[in-house]
């Protein structure tokens, strides 16, 4: 039996839509453990938890090469996971490790792997935009091929430096992918409470660039809608806005019981949870078989074993360390 097939009019073969789930699990994964061992008391300071979201980051970052760049946000883990950091390495900078990425200094919101284009968790939000706008200049400068993907939450949708960064985007022609992951809140502020317009994609049109609004739920429209605008961008014909309507299961940051939203309302979204959905899609549609997808699960269980392993036993940074990498 051929078990490639058509979906949307996208060839999706079977070897794809693997990895893609085995992102969007290793990303669940990883959070669920980290969640455990912040309850225990490992994990210093706090962490923005991805669950829920993981279709957003495998589905765009699915399109992109090894040299392409993504600037990330607050609520990184998925994005650099779904870019390919080595999960022992990011683990370890969580935790304040001296292996850790970022040499353990950064933590959760400080974490670079440019080895895979990772330029960077960061907690100043939509400061993010006009770095990766930056970088598409920088790119279009030097007359290279990458692409720039600029990953922030709607709640960074009316930050000045977000609109100045898109327009000149716009203007310039540049590189660059602008996913905004409207998750409907930030922290406790529902989006309803600072925009006029439910899609955030139309703001594009302002700008004079193409906008699309997807279910950032649904891997296969990110990764189709991500592909177009990649492709744009390649080609040296400018910039796309994605939105990506979704939703976080949990609280804003581990301090955050999230009871500005219902019960109702949570319940909803984890109807339409990303990975049962592309593993349902898979096994009715007999694409893979049920035993490919658990060795998937088995592979990535172990994986996550060997990071914990590893940056449970990594020294924690030496406290002199930081000031090195700060300037006055
Ligand atoms: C410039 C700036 N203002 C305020 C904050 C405090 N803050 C941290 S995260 C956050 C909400 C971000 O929401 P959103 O961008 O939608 O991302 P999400 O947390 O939903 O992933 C706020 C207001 C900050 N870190 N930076």
């Amino acid at each position: 039996m051929n078990k490639k097939k058509h979906i949307k009019g996208e060839l999706f073969p079977k070897e794809k839509l693997l990895r893609m789930y085995s992102s969007m699990y290793k990303i669940r994964r990883f959070e669920e453990k980290l969640h455990i061992m912040f309850l225990s008391g490992e994990v210093p300071g706090t962490i923005h938890q991805y669950n829920g979201q993981e279709a957003v980051a495998v589905g765009v970052c699915e399109n992109l090469h090894e040299d392409d760049l993504i600037i990330s946000t607050h609520r990184g883990h998925g994005h650099c996971i779904a870019k390919g950091i080595p999960l022992d390495k990011m683990l370890a900078e969580v935790l304040g490790k001296a292996t850790g990425c970022s040499r353990g200094v950064g933590g959760t919101m400080h974490m670079y792997y440019t080895e895979k284009g990772i330029l960077g968790t960061t907690g100043i939000v939509g400061s993010g935009v006009p770095v990766a706008v930056g970088l598409a200049l920088g790119i279009k400068y030097k007359g290279e091929k990458a692409v720039v993907v600029s990953f922030f939450g709607e709640g960074a949708i009316n930050q000045g430096g977000v609109h100045e960064a898109m327009n000149l985007a716009a203007i310039w022609n540049l590189p660059v992918v602008f996913v905004c992951e409207n998750n409907k809140y930030a922290v406790s502020t529902s989006i309803d409470k600072t925009s006029c317009i439910t899609d955030l994609s139309k703001r594009a049109e302002s700008y004079g660039i193409p906008g699309v609004t997807t279910d950032g739920n649904d891997v296969i429209e990110v990764y189709l809608a991500t592909k177009k605008a990649v492709e744009r961008a390649r080609n040296d014909l400018g910039a796309t806005f994605i939105e990506c309507k979704t939703y976080r299961y949990k609280g804003h940051s581990r301090s955050d019981p999230a009871i500005y939203r219902t019960k109702e309302e949570l319940n909803s979204w984890l109807k339409k949870d990303p990975i049962p959905r592309l593993k349902s899609y898979m096994s009715d549609k007999s694409l893979v078989e049920e035993g490919q997808i658990k060795d998937v699960e088995r592979q990535v269980e172990n994986e996550i074993s060997q990071a914990i392993e590893f940056a449970r036993k990594s020294p924690n940074v030496n406290p002199e360390e930081m000031s090195k990498y700060l300037f006055a």
